[in-house]
């Protein structure tokens, strides 16, 4: 049963503020508002309450933003429109389901999460404005790769994958001593697959700083190569700062209805359309038309290939959850050395002080979705192979609020410090 129902168009469903029209996206379109939005957690404890709640929220279009589970419940937490709030309530409390509101006006939360780069501030800014005490623009970003591209040639190449939908460019970080000629061992970690992800590009680019300009860090060079792709979704990034705050997909064009974009994490060529994907275009879980339909995934998708022989470890970063998920994904279903891959999870996840990370099958413990790109990596020979689902546990979600991303960025960095000895260890 997929679980993430998006088929909801929600651009018929919100109040359009007419002050975020835009001119450098050189059409007149409207921010969506959030106005009165909350997010609600639904705790269920049998197959019957569940089996309920699947329905009520098909019945009510309501989005599920995160399905977890442990051995005695499943947690829920949806996004819930004003107009459905009472209804919902009514339908919940007469099925004796228990729940909370988790947020109480996403649109308060959405404006206090970026307080100096808000949607209705499209000022883009060039160089190397980068401080990771606010959510970057896509421009800040790409000025900072370039600006360490051309400051220290002796570790970084900025290398151009190719181009994403709507023309931006796909940008992968190859960071590696230079002197030495030798193959190594390497590491892929990417972010911004989902557009409204925000810590994620956070922290990949607190990554790259951390590799190429803290001299401590030097030593994670020596024997390992890494390729950092910080957004891979370039186009659903700068649409979520400047129009959509939960924007999750690509922007493509895919059908005649007026709904955009394909979920990159459902269009990975391993088991594409299976489980918890949709072939609806309105869907946030929409696979897209084919396998690889998208320039974003086929850019990507074709530079690691080119690279599979060295590439030992992928890791993918997404929020939210605070989970190291394992694939298989597409089902529950686990790799002859699943127990390699979680022992290695479980030592990296053991670095973290500040956030405790939950460890297990992505299936199992999330909902299985197929076509996710921790899945097509380890079908392509990519021994380790990992989602990370970064903070919070639901208390912000998706809207993590900026004064967070250092935290999140400095208690994640020491777990590379175990990939990486791993990796070195392993033969291309
Ligand atoms: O559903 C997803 O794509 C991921 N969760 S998120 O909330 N960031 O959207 C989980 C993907 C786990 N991996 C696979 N199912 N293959
Ligand atoms: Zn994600």
């Amino acid at each position: 049963m997929p679980t993430l129902l998006v088929l909801l168009m929600v651009s018929s469903v919100f109040t359009a503020d007419p002050s975020a029209a835009t001119e450098e996206f050189g059409i007149d379109e409207k921010a969506v508002s959030y106005s009165g939005f909350q997010v609600w957690s639904i705790t269920v404890r049998s197959n019957g309450e569940h089996k309920l709640l699947r329905q009520i929220i098909e019945q009510y279009d309501v989005e599920v933003w995160k399905e977890q589970k442990t051995d005695k419940a499943a947690i829920t937490e949806l996004l819930v429109a004003p107009q459905v709030q009472r209804v919902l309530k009514v339908k919940l409390t007469e099925a004796d389901i228990s729940y909370g509101i988790k947020i109480n006006d996403l649109h308060t939360v959405i404006d206090n999460g970026n307080a100096k780069h808000n949607m209705s501030s499209l000022n883009t800014k060039t160089g190397h404005s980068m401080d990771w005490t606010k959510y970057h623009r896509l421009a800040d970003i790409y000025g900072y790769l370039n600006y360490l591209a051309s400051t220290y040639p002796s570790r970084v190449e900025l290398i151009n994958i190719g181009t994403s939908y709507e023309k931006r460019p796909l940008y992968v970080v190859r960071i590696f001593n230079r002197s030495s000629s030798v193959v190594k061992p390497a590491v892929w970690i990417d972010g911004g697959i989902h557009a409204r992800e925000w810590i994620s590009p956070a922290l990949a680019t607190y990554i790259i700083r951390q590799l190429v300009e803290v001299p401590a860090n030097e030593a994670l060079l020596c024997n390992v190569d890494w390729f950092i792709m910080p957004v891979m979704n370039p186009d659903g990034y700068e649409y979520s700062h400047a129009f959509n705050r939960l924007w999750r997909k690509t922007r493509s064009v895919t059908s005649w209805t007026s709904c955009r974009g394909v979920d990159p994490n459902r269009n990975f060529g391993y088991k594409w359309g299976g489980l918890g994907t949709s072939t609806n275009p309105c869907s946030d879980v929409y696979k897209g038309t084919r396998a690889f339909s998208e320039p974003e995934t086929f850019a990507t998708s074709n530079f690691i290939k080119g690279k599979a022989s060295s590439i030992k470890l992928y890791l993918t970063l997404h929020s939210y959850g605070q989970a190291a998920l394992i694939p298989w994904g597409y089902n529950v279903v686990y790799p002859s050395d699943y127990s390699d891959m979680l022992e290695l999870a479980k030592s990296a996840v053991s670095k973290f002080t500040k956030y405790r990370y939950r460890v297990g099958n992505a299936a199992a413990i999330y909902y299985p979705a197929a076509g996710g790109s921790d899945d097509w990596a380890k079908s392509i020979g990519i021994k380790y192979s990992y989602t990370f689902e970064l903070s919070d546990t639901g208390a912000y979600g998706f809207l993590l609020p900026a004064s967070n991303i250092l935290p999140v960025c400095q208690d994640f960095f020491p777990a590379l410090d175990v990939f990486a000895a791993k990796v070195a260890t392993m033969k291309v």
